[in-house]
């Protein structure tokens, strides 16, 4: 489904090997570093300068490639102004009907009966109960109008209501001085986030889509909004999640997307 998951590079050719390294380099990159990087040009000597080793195969190049995308995880994290906003938008610009997008098809959507779901909360936070929907949709609510941008080349616009994530995270005695929030959900997926991100405003542990109780195929029990972020790291149907020090990865992240993943 994904443009970007990662294949076997043709062996050696340098040439060819460059070629994927360039594609691969391409779609790792944070939209505005891509803009810049389409008007440059690529040799193995500039990929080595870049990376300061030397390659001379394509385990190389891929292992370059993963040193260059952890260096532009830093690169973004410190560009992220945890105070700036991304744009907001009227209720007549909503996009209707809002795109679906999963790893697998609309007929598999992972259908979670509110009764006897609790939300799992774990790792570095001082309160572990597991919370109802009915104690999520007691905590004063948000709403946002905001993009969704997929990186498999769309975007759209959707209303979504819930809780801040911020004080979700002070609710639970979280400690705000992690690295990473990691989140499991009722599919397979998993992704997880940098702790100024989980703060930023905009942030949202939804729980509403356009008015209505989140819907099966946008997420239903909650999904974690995030503008500020692509679409493949706003994870749905989410049944835990953990504050930790250590690199929890993702999905998509672990088969080569950049973890970062602004937008
Ligand atoms: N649980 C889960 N969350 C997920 C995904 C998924 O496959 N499973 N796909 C991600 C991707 S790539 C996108 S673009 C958005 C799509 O969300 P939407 O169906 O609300 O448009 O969900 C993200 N969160
Ligand atoms: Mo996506």
């Amino acid at each position: 489904m994904s443009l970007f998951k990662r294949r076997p590079l043709p062996l050696v050719d340098a040439d060819a090997a460059l070629l994927d390294a360039r594609k691969l380099l391409e779609k790792r990159m944070a939209p505005a570093a891509r803009r810049h990087f389409l008007r440059s040009s690529l040799t193995l000597g500039g990929l080595s300068l870049l990376s300061g080793c030397s390659i001379s195969s394509n385990e190389d190049v891929e292992a370059v490639l993963n040193r260059i995308s952890r260096f532009n995880d830093r690169a973004q994290a410190w560009l992220f102004d945890p105070n700036r906003l991304a744009p907001t938008y009227s209720s007549a610009e909503i996009t209707h009907p809002f795109p679906f997008n999963a790893y697998y098809g609309e007929d598999e959507v992972r259908v979670v009966p509110e009764a006897g779901y609790r939300l799992e909360v774990s790792g570095l936070v001082a309160d572990r109960h597991r919370w109802t929907l009915d104690e999520l949709r007691a905590m004063p609510q948000q709403e946002q109008i905001t993009r969704h941008i997929c990186v498999e080349g769309w975007s759209a616009i959707g209303r979504w209501g819930g809780v801040p994530f911020g004080d979700f995270l002070r609710r639970v005695g979280a400690d705000l001085s992690a690295k990473y929030v990691g989140f499991q959900c009722a599919d397979d997926y998993f992704t997880s986030i940098d702790m100024a991100t989980a703060l930023h405003p905009q942030t949202q542990l939804t729980l509403r889509f356009d008015g209505e109780p989140l819907p099966p195929k946008y997420g239903f029990p909650m999904k974690l909004r995030m503008p500020t972020k692509l679409g493949y790291k706003n994870p749905k149907h989410i049944v835990a999640m953990f504050v930790t020090n250590t690199y929890p990865g993702g999905y998509w992240e672990d088969q080569g997307y950049n973890w970062f993943g602004g937008s």
